[in-house]
Parts: C-alpha cells; structure tokens; sequence
C-alpha cells in the first residue's frame, strides 16, 4: 500500500524503500527522491562517538583538535551519562547562562521530531538556554518589517496570491527574480508546486516581467522576460531613483501616502538629490531606462517583489523598507494585483490561495535564561564573552559560554567567514551535536549522538498555506544505533530530574495525537473541519483545497485604514519612523536609505578583489541536506560545486568553461570550477552554498565549493545585526598545479579508546 511522505521540498509516495514523487504534484523535483541512496547512508552516524581527548581527559580537552582527531565509539548509555553529566556540571558551575542552545537550522518537515523544536523543549525543561532570535533567511527583514508595515509572517499569510495576479497584475517588477529552484522547498512541507504554473498563468494573461538582477536565469515564466542588469546590493539606490522619478513628474498617489502612510513628508527631501543620473553611477543601469521604467510602473497595475536575498547584506533593511516606500507612492497597495510582495519565490508558500490554518508545533515551554544573540552573531558572542551589542534599539551583552548543543543545523554550512567561526569554535568546553550524517558540524563537535532520518518515524508534515496535511509514516527501521531526538532527549531529561516535564507523559504516539487534536481545535474555530486522528492516519493525506481563498495583499487596511490599524508606532505604513529616529544609529536612520556596503562593485577594495560573489541557494539541495545524494552530486564539476562567471571575466583570467578555479579574498580561499555563462553580469560571479564545508587543515584552503570560506562575519547594521552573506568581494584564478581531494563526504578516523 501506498504511505506518504513530507519533506521540505515535497510530498512522496512511499512504497515499501522506494520513494516516488507525489503523483499529483504539478511539478515535482528529485531532491529527496534518493533518501536512501547508498552514497548517503554510508555518511550516518552509527553509534554515539565521543571525541578521543574530551573522552580521555574532560571538558575542554585540546579545542583546538575539534575536527580532526579520532572519534571513539561508545554504548549509549555511556554516552548519555556523559552529555547528562556535562550539562549538570555546567549549570552548577557557570549557570544555565552558560549553554548555547540556538541550535538554528532547518532539521525535518515533521512537526514533532522538528530537532530545533525538540532541543528548546529539552532545554528549556532543565532550567533554560542562551537562545537566538530571526534568522540567517531574514536577519535584517524580520526586524525592520513590523517597524514599516507589518511581521515577515503577517506577510508570508497575506501576500497576494498568483490567482490575483494573473488577472489583475500588469507589471511585475522582480528585484531578484522569482527563482523556481529556491520555490521548490517550504518549511514543513512543500505541496502542490505552484511558483512555476503561477508565472506562467501570468504571463498568458498577459502580464510583463521586468528582472532586476545580477543574474537573468531566475525568472522563468515561459514567456519574455526584460533582464535590466544590477550591481548587486545596490537595489536601494535604483529604487530611490524611481521614487524621484515619481516625484519630480507627480506621479505620486498623494491621497494613499496621506490617508495609509506616516511620514512620508520628512522622507520626500530626501529624494531630492536621487536623481536617475545619482543612481545609474552606482547600479549600472542606464538614467534613461530608469526614467521610463518609474513611467512605466505608474501607468500600470504593477506588483514589485524583492527577493529576500537583498536583505541578507549590509544595510540589508534599506532595500525592504525602500521597496514597500515605492509601492506606497504609487498608491497601489491594497489594490488587486499591485503593491508589493517579500517576496515571491524563496518558498513555495508564498502566493498561495490556501488556507492561513496554523498547523502543528511541538511546546517549547518557558526559557528561563534571558540572554540572546541575533542568530548570526554567534562567532562574535564565543570569541567576545562580555562585549556589548546592540540590537532593535536595545543594548545587550554577550553571555559567556561553555557548552553548545546542536540539532537539527549546520552551522559549519551556515554560518559566514568559517575560519573565524572555527576560531570561536574552540572556547566552549563541550559541544554537543545529534546528526544522521557525519557533517562537517558534527566532526567538529566532542560527542555526536546518530539520529534517525524522517523515514525512520512517524511524525505530521505541515506547513501553513501549503494545503496539505500529512502522515508521514515511519518506512524503514532505524539505521545501525540512531535513535529519534525526542527519546535521546527524554533519557536525557530523567537523567537530570526533568522527564515529566520533558514529556508531560506522552511518547511519540501520544504527541502526535496531542498535536493533531491541537490542530482540529484550532481549524474548528476557523470553520475548517479535519477528519479524526484515525481516518487522518489511514488516509495519508488531508486536503484543505476546499478552504482556499484568493488574497490580495492590506487589501481592508486601504479600504479602512482607521478600521484595521497597522501593528507599527503610527498604526500606518512607516515611510519615516520616529521610534527608529530614537534609536539613533548611524548606520540605519529613519527613513530607508542608500548607504554604500562595505563591499560591493563601486568600493576601493573592489580593485583588489573585482568581482562581487553571491552565495545563493542550491537548486538540487535544502542548504547542505543530502549534498552527498545522487541527485546533488550531478550537479558538482570535478567534485565540487561550480561557480559561474561571465565569459568576458573568465577569459580575462584564462579560465574555460569546467576548469577547476581558486575563489579567494583575503578571509579565504576555496576550490570551485568553473561554468561560464552570459546569464550572470559582468563583474559577478555566483557559486550556491551548501557544499559540505571542506576544510585543509595544513593550507586552510575549503576544497570542495563552500562560499562561507569567503563571505564577511558582519552584521546588516546595528539595528538588525543580520546575516550578510551577499556582500562579499573576491576573485578568481585558474587552478593549476596539484590540487588536494575533495574529504568532504569521508567519514572521520575512529579508534577504540
Ligand atoms: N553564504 C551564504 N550562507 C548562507 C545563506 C546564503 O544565502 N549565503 N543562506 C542562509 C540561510 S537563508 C539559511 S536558512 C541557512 C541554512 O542553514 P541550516 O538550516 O543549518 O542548513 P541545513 O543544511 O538545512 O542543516 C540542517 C541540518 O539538520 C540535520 N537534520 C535534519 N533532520 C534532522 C533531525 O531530525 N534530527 C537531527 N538531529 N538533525 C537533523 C541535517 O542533516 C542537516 O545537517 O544557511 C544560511 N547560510
Ligand atoms: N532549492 C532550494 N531552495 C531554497 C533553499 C535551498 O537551500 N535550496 N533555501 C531556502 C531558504 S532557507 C531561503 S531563506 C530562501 C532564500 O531565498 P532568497 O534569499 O531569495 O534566495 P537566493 O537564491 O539567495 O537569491 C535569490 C536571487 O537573488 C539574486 N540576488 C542576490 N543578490 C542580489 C542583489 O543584491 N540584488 C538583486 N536584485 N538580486 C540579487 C540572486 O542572484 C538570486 O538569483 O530560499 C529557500 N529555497
Ligand atoms: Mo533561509
């Protein structure tokens, strides 16, 4: 019989071991069809492995050979007297304040094995844990949006669906494409993929796409497509040039900006000087082509989108609140098909007509540790204990600590300038990883516990506006010793007095019921009727396609703004924000504007490192998930993942197309090869994240593709401190002469003591 499964990239049918994709979807992809590919099960986690000299001697035994000593294999309960007994010896010497528990990342679909989910539980039940806030995704959006306009969920739920769209939308204003490979994913759970026939049902209908983006091959909608090329992080300033446009030819919608909008008038000074001559200098775009496109933008119903991957850059909050400025002069926000959107394209959710049902999540029940960091500050928070940062106005102080305990992330593949992170590495005592696979997280941690994979339990895949519900249901037995989180965590819990707490008496079975039966009372008071608990899991699949409803975006707040007050200082859109302007911070003032990055195309150091690298996702991946699957791994050249480059850039640097290169700026050097492509403008090059972290001990050169080796450890600013992966200069040589292999995907050296 057939069962289903969930995974962030989609819905699978699942007969006995083989999976299939999900007969109904529109437009399946393969990225997790070969879950249980040999080339991936060999990279598992057998047993609990204890790093040699932390197992021979304690705590904080030679940090600096994380990575590359020996493992030795121990039975679990050994291994769980261990971890129970470092944490207890932690919290009684230095505090709970003293445990790092972030533990970002995106672990599984299921809702109830969720390991980031499961370790804030764990740890919040034995006394509380140095947590993170926002994301590496959205660092600087997630902060600056409520100031303008509203949460990046408030947006995810009301962004103005493709059904709108393709009747009312004219104009479609992509800054950053709308990229069908990063729509392929959904947190919880894609569903029916939609981002590609949306597109393309807007472009029969007769919409006109216009791409703003260092790159052409991210916006597909079968039809024409005009690709206006920019230098990257420099969106703000094209976007100031066309508000000066509308401006200076009184194209502006006076009555939205005074009726919807606060300050709009302390902002308009502003312009004055932004003229499209000011911008083409800095983006590269023509003053004439800007001219016409602010033209253009205000005779029709025009949609503009940002991708998110603007914000993950310095000065990353200019270019979202800069955006949704634009859209209030035109006045279209609210209307059917116009105003602007966060974007479309980095998930499949966005743009989706199903129901806002909120789904199942695991309690994390209460922290009692106020520390925090903002999610990318962590190597800033280990290498300074006791430094000041400032955050959303707030002046905080890094917590000093001792232990870090991971599951379910790979920081050693999220994380920018790894070098430096694996400096900071070194400070704890302890660092604790639960992993399936041998990730270069998990090398480097002092005791890793196995973890079974989704197909080895069951659990509920949701994700909100993705219309289905699904019972994932366990297929195969659990690999070698790998235990599920929630039991690893449970006899952690009784180990330290706190497994009542831990699992309120429930096992796995129990949850999901509990969750289930959460989820019903949540959809009965929408109208929303589920099926029992047992029909849920006989069937496999809940549709709530019945509940779907078009959306179009703050479309009561124009009708009534008094009515439906906006969540920010004034209740109305913030052009100026007063309570930012109290804040005074010099690197975001009160209204959105053009600062130039530390790095980018027009700087100084660009003559030393000429060509501006962007990390984006990986098509044929989730991050660094299953990098050693078959179906990633076609898509590595010699071994690693390719970096593309204009042809007049390579050939200015002697490089052919399948050439292995060095990427390398003065924080790195990394190994790639080469595909030239005129789809990527001149002076940009373009080489996707997620190769496992490969790192040459002797040289410190990253063998095997992995952009963190080059990008730059700061923050957007000192609002938002987010991450800025796209703001990173480089350059690139032929690789000649000997080149080492690729280890990433070895397993580590393991002995019997
Ligand atoms: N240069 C650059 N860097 C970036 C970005 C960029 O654009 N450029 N993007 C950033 C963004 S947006 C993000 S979201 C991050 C993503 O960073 P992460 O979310 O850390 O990346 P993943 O590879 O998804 O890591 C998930 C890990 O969880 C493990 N895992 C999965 N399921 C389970 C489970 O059930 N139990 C346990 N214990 N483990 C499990 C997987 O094996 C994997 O190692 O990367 C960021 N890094
Ligand atoms: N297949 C797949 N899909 C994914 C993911 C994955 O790992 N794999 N990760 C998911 C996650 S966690 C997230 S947060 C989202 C991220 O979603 P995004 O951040 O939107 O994704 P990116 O691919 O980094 O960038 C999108 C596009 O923006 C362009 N771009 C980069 N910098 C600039 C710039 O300064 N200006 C302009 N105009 N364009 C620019 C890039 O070339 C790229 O084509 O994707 C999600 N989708
Ligand atoms: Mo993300």
């Amino acid at each position: 019989m057939t069962h289903y499964t969930a995974a962030h990239w989609g819905i699978y049918e699942v007969e006995g071991t083989q999976l299939r994709a999900w007969s109904q979807d529109p437009d399946p992809n393969d990225i997790g069809l070969h879950a249980l590919a040999p080339s991936l099960q060999r990279l598992r986690v057998r047993r609990p492995s204890v790093r040699q000299s932390w197992l021979q001697h304690g705590p904080g035994t030679a940090p600096e050979l994380r990575g590359w000593e020996p493992f030795v294999e121990v039975d679990w309960p050994v291994a769980l007297d261990l971890v129970a007994a470092e944490l207890a010896r932690v919290k009684a010497v230095h505090g709970n304040r003293a445990i790092f528990g972030g533990s970002y990342g995106w672990s599984s679909a299921g809702r109830f094995h969720h390991a980031q989910s499961q370790v804030h539980r764990f740890l919040n039940s034995i006394g509380g844990y140095v947590r993170h806030n926002d994301s590496y995704s959205l660092g600087a959006g997630r902060v600056i949006m409520p100031h303008i306009v509203m949460s990046m969920e408030q947006s995810w739920d009301q962004t103005t669906s493709f059904d709108v769209m393709a009747q009312h939308t004219q104009l479609f204003i992509a800054f950053g494409g709308v990229p069908a490979k990063n729509a392929q994913i959904s947190a919880g759970g894609a569903g029916l993929h939609r981002v590609k026939l949306g597109l393309a049902a807007m472009a029969q209908a007769g919409c006109r796409f216009i791409n703003i983006s260092p790159v052409a091959d991210n916006l597909d909608t079968g039809g024409p497509v005009d690709w206006l090329p920019i230098r990257p992080n420099t969106d703000t300033a094209l976007m100031l040039a066309l508000a000066h446009v509308l401006w200076r030819d009184n194209l502006l919608n006076r009555d939205f900006l005074t009726r919807c909008c606060h300050g709009y008038d302390r902002f308009e000074p502003y312009l004055h000087d932004k003229t499209p001559a000011w911008a083409a200098d800095i983006t590269g775009i023509p003053a004439d082509r800007i001219t016409a496109l602010a033209h253009d933008m205000a005779a029709h119903r025009t949609m503009i989108n940002v991708a998110w991957s603007l914000q993950r850059a310095a000065h990353g909050e200019q270019p979202f609140w800069m955006a949704v400025t634009l859209a209030a002069m035109l006045g279209q926000i609210g209307l059917p098909g116009g105003g602007f959107a966060v974007g479309y394209g980095p998930t499949n959710r966005i743009g989706s007509s199903h129901t806002r049902l909120p789904g199942p999540s695991l309690p994390q029940g209460n922290n009692a540790v106020r520390d925090f960091i903002p999610v990318a500050r962590i190597a800033d928070m280990l290498l300074n204990p006791g430094a000041a940062f400032q955050y959303n106005g707030g002046h905080h102080v890094y917590p000093d600590i001792d232990l870090i305990y991971w599951a379910g992330g790979n920081p050693f593949h999220h994380h920018q300038d790894l070098s430096r992170l694996l400096k900071a590495w070194q400070k704890p005592s302890t660092i604790v990883v639960h992993e399936q696979y041998w990730t270069p997280t998990a090398k480097l941690a002092d005791i890793v516990l196995p973890a079974t994979i989704s197909l080895e339990r069951n659990d509920i895949g949701y994700a909100s506006t993705e219309g289905h519900i699904v019972a994932m249901r366990k297929a195969v037995e659990p690999f070698a010793e790998s235990r599920d989180d929630y039991s690893i965590f449970t006899d952690l819990a009784e180990r330290l007095g706190a497994r009542e707490a831990f699992t309120e008496g429930r096992d796995e079975a129990a949850w999901l019921r509990h969750l289930y039966a959460t989820t019903e009372r949540r959809a009965a008071s929408m109208n929303i009727t589920l099926p029992d608990f047992a029909t849920f899991w006989d069937q496999g699949l809940i549709s709530l396609a019945a509940y779907d409803q078009p959306v179009t975006m703050l479309e009561a707040y124009r009708n009534d703004p008094a009515a439906n007050t906006l969540n920010t200082a004034s209740g109305k859109i913030e052009i100026f924000s007063d309570r930012i302007a109290g804040f005074a911070l010099p690197d975001c003032p009160a209204h959105p504007s053009w600062m130039e990055p530390t790095e980018w195309l027009g700087a100084p150091a660009a003559t030393t490192y000429p060509l501006h690298l962007l990390s984006d996702q990986p098509a044929r991946r989730l991050h660094s998930q299953l990098d050693a699957s078959p179906h990633s791994l076609a898509g590595k050249i010699h071994g690693r993942e390719p970096i593309y480059l204009n042809p007049d850039d390579a050939a200015a640097r002697n490089i052919a197309d399948g050439d292995l290169v060095e990427v390398f700026n003065a924080r790195g050097t990394c190994l790639s090869a080469a595909i030239l492509s005129t789809a990527i403008m001149q002076g940009v090059a373009r080489l996707a994240t997620g190769a496992w972290f490969d790192h040459d001990w002797q040289t410190g050169v990253e063998k095997h593709g992995n952009p963190n080796a080059l990008t730059a450890d700061i923050g957007a600013s000192s609002l938002s401190q987010g991450c800025t992966a796209q703001t990173c200069l480089v350059d690139v040589r032929r690789a000649d002469g000997p080149i080492p292999a690729v280890t990433a995907h070895a397993l580590p050296a393991f002995r019997q003591t």
